[in-house]
């Protein structure tokens, strides 16, 4: 998207991108500007430090950041930016996310993470709670988010059919 990013989706790895995609594709059909970037915590501290730090004056209004494992990046933004931060743990080989999902959500006190679950679903809802969070001053995107939640309802049959 061409416009100034309002939401800035970031991850650990290349290997997150799998499932931060859904997040961004979210974001492209409610047409909210948005990027997308690699940002670890732990191979390129100095890129998460200079993020963060310039994110709010860049324009970003929310960030969403996933990753997996030792998931340090989703908190570690959230101690160099007031922005909202919304972290998506990705479903790692080891320990299936439970991992990624308890070092997110586990922030103490006064540092928060709003935590989604974990994998696709997760990275899906950050994007929807993203939108969400900027239709509070945008009521062309409260009606794009409205007209999602509408075909989402309208794609549910009453009765289970024999055909998946
Ligand atoms: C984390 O380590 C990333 O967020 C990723 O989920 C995990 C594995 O990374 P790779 O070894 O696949 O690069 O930092």
């Amino acid at each position: 998207m061409g416009e100034q990013p309002l939401v800035g989706v970031i991850m650990g790895s290349q290997s997150d991108w799998q499932t931060m995609r859904n997040a961004a594709d979210i974001l492209e059909e409610l047409q909210v500007p948005h990027e997308a970037r690699i940002v670890s915590a732990h191979r390129t501290p100095e890129r998460l430090f200079d993020y963060a730090r310039t994110a709010r004056q860049r324009g970003l209004k929310v960030i969403i950041a996933g990753a997996g494992g030792a998931a340090h990046l989703p908190g570690m933004v959230a101690s160099l930016t007031s922005l909202p931060v919304l972290g998506v743990p990705v479903e790692s080989k080891a320990l299936k996310g439970m991992d990624s999902l308890l070092s997110i959500a586990q922030m103490p006190g006064g540092v928060p993470v709003g935590t989604l679950a974990i994998g696709n679903s997760g990275a899906r809802n950050a994007a929807l709670l993203a939108a969400s969070i900027l239709s509070l001053a945008d009521s062309a995107l409260t009606e794009r988010l409205d007209s999602y939640r509408a075909r989402q309802t309208d794609s549910v049959a009453e009765r289970p059919s024999e055909h998946d």
